[in-house]
């Protein structure tokens, strides 16, 4: 049985890619913090193949003792997906929090490099497949979006830098780059406004967590000899808009 390391299994796209990959019978591993959602989860998937690791991914020694708890039989890690993220605000850098910033860095780059570096030996020896959730903001710039942004160009560069590291091992990687999801990735970057996440995805048929799950689960059930490097998916109503121009005069 192939066995799938989801981080940030507790909501949006994590969540639904435990599922996802759970269909097609694999055993699943789901970290996050917030315990009771990966306790419904495993109760959800079935306790004899989905394993919850509750850890805040900052905390270097949470993350090492979690690792070293995983019992033997979901040691032998298939897939990685690199999922739990955050966006903190969206004032622009004079107006924006430094703590934020500190902490989208700590999150979505020093994290998830952490946890690859420590799972490399196991995706190695299984010849398994590294699958990075990286953003459209990683390529196009927009107003608000500063480190945000920065954070998800270094994952979509890490992934591609892992790729040539990793050269002849087998292990495949993939920085998947989606536009805009409805998850709770609004709520959390704009501290808890319901309005505001609504008031965002209003009319638009954004993008959903299930439609990214397939993404992730078609990534990983690939050939083995087939690598996707990069996937930039948005929703149809969403597209890129031309660069803004600052007029000094008016004349
Ligand atoms: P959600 O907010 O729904 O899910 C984020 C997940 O990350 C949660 O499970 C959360 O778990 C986990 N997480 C965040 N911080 C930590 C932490 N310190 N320790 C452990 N887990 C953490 O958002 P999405 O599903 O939308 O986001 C998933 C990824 O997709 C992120 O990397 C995001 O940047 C990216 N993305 C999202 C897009 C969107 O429009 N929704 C578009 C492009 C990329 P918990 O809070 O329980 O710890
Ligand atoms: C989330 C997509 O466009 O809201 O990564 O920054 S966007």
């Amino acid at each position: 049985m192939k066995t799938a390391f989801i981080t940030g299994g507790t909501s949006g796209f994590g969540a639904a890619a435990a599922r996802r990959f759970a269909k097609e019978g694999w055993q699943i591993v789901v970290t996050g913090r917030r315990t009771d959602r990966l306790e419904a989860l495993v109760k959800e998937l079935g306790g004899d193949k989905t394993l919850a690791l509750p850890f805040d991914m900052r905390d270097k020694a949470a993350m090492e003792s979690a690792l070293s708890s995983l019992p033997a039989k979901y040691r032998d890690i298939d897939a990685l997906v690199n999922n739990a993220g955050l966006a903190l605000g969206t004032a622009p850098a004079p107006q924006a929090k430094l703590d934020d910033w500190t902490r989208m860095i700590d999150t979505n780059i020093t994290s998830l490099v952490t946890i690859t570096h420590k799972l490399l030996p196991t995706l190695i020896k299984r010849k398994g497949v590294i699958v990075n959730i990286s953003s459209i903001a990683g390529s196009y710039p927009y107003p608000g979006g500063n480190v945000y942004g920065g954070t998800k160009a270094f994952v979509k560069q890490f992934s591609l830098g892992l790729r040539s590291d990793l050269h002849g091992t087998g292990v495949r990687v993939t920085s998947i780059e989606p536009g805009m999801a409805e998850t709770e990735f609004t709520l959390v970057r704009t501290g808890g406004n319901q309005a505001a996440s609504d008031a965002l995805y209003k009319g638009v048929r954004p993008l959903t967590a299930d439609d990214i799950a397939e993404m992730i689960y078609w990534v990983a059930a690939l050939p083995q000899h087939v690598n996707i490097n990069r996937l930039e998916v948005m929703p149809v109503n969403q597209s890129s808009s031309g660069f803004q121009v600052f007029r000094e005069t008016s004349d």
